[in-house]
């Protein structure tokens, strides 16, 4: 890219030159007196310094903010990535990066004292309990009527994800995404996301044997029997991996319960692709422990970008400003409509529209267990990565996820997680006395799930002579309907956004994550996120750099 092609829409003029001094300033002086760009990015990371300013800073790490990082650095531009999170790069005095499900620790939950496990409860006993306040891997933001789990580090949910990597039907693209062009989106975007991502498929003939996806095969077979359809799904867990530790060649992750506070070994998170590719560049650097909190206009074009470094603890340790030519938010649906609408209602970005925060939905989440029968047992060895479902969505709006228990003993419980077209939407606002982002979502709202849920189950219970479990979510307590995985909206395209993710009111400043996508993506959503992410910036290069 030369002077006469960046940047000559609209916010602020950087040169090549100020390109190279932006990267310098974030790196330290000293790599300024190298010769280049591609060895200053090879140099141990070093954070954000105080008043760097960056042609390009990408608010968040996820999977919005890592194909926009990628694709703009390999269009010659610069990129700076800030992320609350930590990088997730240093073994615990266990030698190991990520703590196991089944014995969280100071790693496993944000700024937490006592661990808030989706599942809390098991045989109706509460199995949380107390654990280090540190800046764990999961956090599970509570709001009134919904506490929202997302993941937290240089990678966003990959890190404690499923991996599901879930293409929706060509047929019901367009309820998901009305403006955007289907054609294109299943040609070239989801394609082009799928194979950044790694997805891979499972080897049918391995599932219909192997101990560690018995209960997937009870879960087929229930859902058969019912005459439902049964689906496989793709995932970026690598199976060939997963085949060797079944045969004990390798260190199990998988096969040992490893999945929501980060896998050690097998799945290909984002910190495997995306953003090693993007760090290989040799464009892109990242803040880690590092979070925004304003962003307003700069006096000389661009945006200032104030941002606060934490320690692992949560406790500010800096604050910095810093100036970029075009911002990005990519930190989620929540983090993005946060910031977003606190920025309009204080001021700092007064031209947003009233758009901002709004049409947030829960991909119609919900859970719930199933007791089978003695001669029906799920199996003490589980695999925690889920690999297929059950699809109702035409005749009773819901599809479920056949998912672990990786207990390590039998329960001869089958557990799912729905996703359901349930209609309602929240909104975010911003509360002046309190100082905080709300959001109205009510408990109530669960019930169309819950009934589009029990289209499938109801069923099932009734052809199998099964009934519901209810030691999972609290004493007697069916529906876990108390939380989300999946938030999706509040800087909806073609409402706070145009078409391709540039925010109304402030040229330069952009949505790519999850807030672009009206509240449902009929399915798991990281594939929709990243492939509507690669098509929004591929745009944005072409028109606007
Ligand atoms: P996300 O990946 O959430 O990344 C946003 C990043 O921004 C995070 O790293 C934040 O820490 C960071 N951030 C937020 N605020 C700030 C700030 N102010 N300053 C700096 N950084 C900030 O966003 N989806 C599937 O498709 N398949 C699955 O199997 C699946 N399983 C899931 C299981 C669990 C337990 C959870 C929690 C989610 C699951 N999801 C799954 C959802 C998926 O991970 C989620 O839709 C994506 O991660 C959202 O991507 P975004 O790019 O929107």
């Amino acid at each position: 890219m030369d002077d006469s092609t960046a940047h000559n829409a609209e916010p602020m003029r950087l040169s090549r030159r100020g390109f190279v001094l932006g990267t310098g300033s974030i790196v330290g002086l000293g790599l300024l007196q190298g010769t280049g760009i591609a060895r200053a990015a090879a140099a141990p990371a070093a954070p954000i310094g105080d008043g760097a300013r960056v042609p390009v800073l990408v608010i968040g790490t996820g999977y919005g903010g890592s194909v926009a990082a990628l694709r703009l650095a390999e269009a010659g531009v610069d990129v700076h990535m800030v992320e609350m999170g930590q990088s997730w790069d240093t073994p615990g005095t266990d030698g190991k990066i990520f703590a196991n499900t089944r014995t969280p620790d100071y790693r496993s939950f944000w700024l937490r004292t006592k661990t808030k496990q989706p599942l809390s409860n098991f045989l109706g006993f509460p199995i949380d309990k107390t654990v280090p306040r540190h800046t764990g891997i999961l956090d599970a933001e509570d709001f009134s009527g919904i506490t929202v789990y997302q993941g937290r580090g240089v990678g966003g949910g990959s890190l404690v994800n499923g991996g599901m990597a879930v293409t929706p039907r060509r047929d019901r693209f367009g309820a998901v995404l009305p403006s955007v062009n289907a054609d294109e989106m299943y040609s070239v975007y989801y394609p082009r996301a799928n194979a950044g991502l790694g997805v891979n498929e499972i080897d049918r003939a391995w599932f219909d044997t192997t101990d560690c996806y018995q209960f997937a095969r009870v879960g087929r077979k229930h859902a058969q029997r019912s005459g439902f359809e049964f689906v496989y799904v793709p995932n970026v867990y690598d199976f060939e991996y997963m085949k060797r530790e079944a045969a004990g060649t390798v260190p199990r992750s998988a096969l040992e319960a490893e999945i929501l506070y980060g896998n050690n070994h097998g799945k290909k998170s984002l910190q495997q692709t995306y953003l090693a590719r993007a760090r290989a560049t040799g464009r892109v650097s990242i803040s880690a422990l590092h979070r925004v909190t304003s962003v307003s206009p700069a006096s000389g074009g661009g945006y200032r970008v104030t941002i606060e470094q934490i320690d692992t603890s949560g406790t500010v340790t800096a604050t910095k400003t810093v100036t970029a030519a075009r911002v990005f938010f990519a930190a989620g649906s929540v983090g993005t409509s946060k910031l977003l609408v606190k920025l309009k209602a204080t001021g700092a970005l007064p031209n947003l529209n009233g758009e901002v925060g709004r049409g947030w939905g829960d991909n119609g989440n919900v859970m719930c267990g199933r007791a089978n029968h003695m001669w029906d047992p799920t199996g003490s060895l589980q695999s925690s990565i889920p690999t297929a479902g059950i699809d109702n969505w035409d005749a009773g709006g819901a599809f479920a996820e056949v998912a672990p228990l990786p207990t390590g003993i039998e329960t001869y419980a089958s557990f799912y997680l729905s996703i359901t077209k349930n209609p309602n939407r929240a909104r975010f606002t911003w509360n002046a006395a309190a100082g905080r982002v709300e959001l109205d979502w009510q408990t109530a709202w669960k019930q169309p799930s819950i009934t589009m849920a029990k289209t499938i189950f109801d069923k099932i219970n009734q052809k199998e002579g099964t009934i519901y479990r209810t030691d999972l979510f609290g004493a007697y307590k069916i529906w876990g309907d108390h939380l989300t995985y999946h938030p999706l909206g509040g800087a909806v395209l073609n409402r706070a956004i145009d078409n391709y993710g540039r925010l109304h009111g402030h040229p330069g400043l952009y949505a790519i994550d999850g807030s672009l996508i009206p509240g449902n993506t009929s399915v798991n959503p990281f594939v929709t996120i990243t492939a509507l992410a690669e098509r929004n910036i591929e745009k944005i290069i072409a028109t606007d750099l």
